[in-house]
């Protein structure tokens, strides 16, 4: 899964595919470079960032869906439902929320009735605050526990089992330490029988590990590395920046593991 931002803001790009040309242009590139689907998003949910108004959202990410519809495989990052629905309407075919369904009281009738795929993803807190003080009893299963939850509740707002995929949220509410242990024990998030989706693409933990106490973000390299340990340990889907660099490492690693 490919990434790109429509938003002035972002963490690790911040503002390079704001505009909209930029942005498809982005998009094109990383489909032809091998990624499935692009996820394209128009509001920032790194650590302390604002919310985005409904009008701006649709302003940021409609001129970016249109074009790209019917060419190239398209999920939308939001958790605003009416954003969703635009985008389905569009031909747009994963919803990625990163409230899991909680942001908008309207988002699971709207993914089910477009009977679209959605991602659920765990986060601790809100983006304004969640990297304060992120607590739990045991990080794997404290959050494989809340997938479980969310995905039963996907499934009795109608949305099909078959079309919901899991993400343990890198860098949403975590410790450097409770991300890592989130990957090593991806087994835990499996045992709920979805697919799991992994971003660990430039977020600052890598950084962090790397001897800056300060960082914001993490070089290519670590990214690519984090990618191959989750594929390793049974992720499908892998929320990448980087999609050259992440697909030949991972045709690689494929080739190793999955013969
Ligand atoms: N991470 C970000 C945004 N959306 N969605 C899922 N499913 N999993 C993630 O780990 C995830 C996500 C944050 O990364 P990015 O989109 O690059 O930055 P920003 O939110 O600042 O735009």
């Amino acid at each position: 899964m490919g990434i790109v931002n429509v938003t002035p803001d972002s963490f690790s790009e911040g503002g390079a595919t704001f505009d909209p040309a930029d942005a498809v242009a982005a998009a094109r590139a990383q489909a032809a470079a091998g990624a499935a689907i692009v996820d394209v998003g128009g509001e920032s949910t790194r650590p302390g960032a604002d919310p985005v108004p409904l009008e701006e959202e649709l302003r940021r990410v409609v001129p970016v869906l249109e074009p790209l519809a019917g060419e190239v495989p398209l999920s939308i990052d939001t958790a605003k439902a009416e954003v969703a629905r635009r985008a389905l309407a569009l031909g747009v075919e994963l919803v990625n929320d990163v409230t899991a369904l909680r942001g908008d009281p309207a988002m699971a009738e709207t993914v089910a009735s477009a009977g679209a795929a959605v991602c659920l993803m765990h986060m601790q807190g809100e983006p304004r605050t969640m990297q304060r003080d992120p607590r739990y009893a045991d990080v794997a299963s404290d959050v494989a526990a809340f997938l479980e939850e969310r995905l039963a509740a996907a499934v009795d707002a109608g949305i099909d089992e078959e079309r919901v995929l899991l993400d343990p949220g890198i860098g949403f509410g975590k410790t450097v330490e409770q991300n890592f242990e989130l990957v090593r024990r991806l087994d835990v998030i499996l045992a709920l029988g979805r697919p799991v989706v992994v971003g660990f693409s430039r977020k600052s933990s890598l950084g962090r590990l790397l001897g800056d106490p300060d960082a914001r973000t993490g070089p290519l390299a670590a990214s690519v590395a984090a990618a191959v340990a989750a594929y390793e340990r049974g992720a499908t889907v892998l929320r990448v920046h980087d999609v050259r660099e992440t697909v030949e490492a991972l045709t690689v690693a494929r080739a190793v593991y999955a013969a």
